[in-house]
């Protein structure tokens, strides 16, 4: 009402006894000052009847409502039945600046960048949608081969599949499902890679958007010829926090079936995302 912090205003509680002071500036009085009419309807909780709050001596032309819920309680003051004419001008208030419905879209990315850039003082541009790091797929076992045979879990509101970490696109993502939460680490997929391969690494490729939300660090990586039997890890690494494509080889090992097993997020946050995953060939 103010515009002050709360530890400068008169009326820091809702406990009463500090009624706006008298001259106080309000948002009411200086766009009445600069020549609009104003009106307060609903709750007021900055000063009770007799005091120096009141709603008529900080710049509100009318106020209809509690003035103090102690008091004014609808169950015992019928203020709308004994405020008929002020009724009558709220209703024509709202007639007035009614706009009948449009269709349309009123909202897109400039205009949220823009509240954005008011609200944190930044931008959110997709840098990933300009310019997205490149996946190489030079010395990888070819992804079109591959299917996938099971996962922990996916982000289906928001399309990030499972999938999205083997499609050969930069700009999608896998992230493990957010909502309710309780989808926690480890975050598992497991991949047939259509035969037996002989694995000597595996590249890791970071969501291409600014968010780094589930960005793999603590990650092992199984080969097996059982997609139900894992015994141990091929590979126990920790991706660094960064936007660029990763490689990180291991002894040689055999197998059909690769379980990546995600235990730690960059800013340690529960959740995995991937928005590609390659597999090295010796
Ligand atoms: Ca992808």
């Amino acid at each position: 009402m103010t515009g002050k912090h709360s530890g400068h205003t008169s009326v820091r509680s809702n406990g009463g006894g500090t009624p706006l002071r008298a001259g106080e500036i309000t948002i009411a009085s200086a766009l009445k000052n600069v020549g609009y009419a104003t009106g307060g309807y609903g709750k007021w909780g900055c000063g009770g009847r007799g005091s120096t709050g009141v709603p008529e001596e900080h710049g509100f032309d009318e106020f209809l409502g509690y003035y103090d819920l102690n008091q004014d309680l609808s169950e015992q003051n019928n203020l709308a039945a004994s405020h008929k004419e002020t009724l009558a001008k709220m209703k024509a208030y709202a007639m007035a600046a009614h706009e009948p419905v449009r269709e349309g879209i009123f909202h897109n990315r400039a205009i949220h960048e823009k509240d954005r850039q008011a609200k944190f003082g930044d931008t959110r541009q997709a840098r990933a949608q300009t310019s997205p790091v490149s996946f190489p797929t030079k010395g990888l076992i070819p992804q079109n081969k591959m299917t996938l045979l099971r996962f922990s879990s996916e982000a289906q509101a928001n399309n990030r599949r499972a999938r999205c970490a083997f499609d050969g696109k930069p700009l999608t993502h896998w992230h493990s499902q957010f909502q309710p939460t309780g989808y926690e680490h480890p975050h598992e997929l497991v991949l047939n890679l259509g035969k037996p391969y002989r694995i000597k690494g595996f590249r890791y490729l970071a969501r291409q958007d600014n968010g780094w939300n589930g960005a793999f660090k603590d990650c092992e990586f199984y080969v097996s010829n059982d997609p139900q039997e894992f015994a141990q890890p091929a590979l126990k690494t920790q991706f660094k926090k960064t936007k660029e494509p990763q490689d990180i080889l291991c002894t040689p090992v055999t197998g059909r079936y690769v379980l990546i097993k995600v235990l730690s997020e960059v800013n340690n946050g529960p959740w995995a995302s991937a928005a590609e995953i390659g597999m090295i060939k010796d």
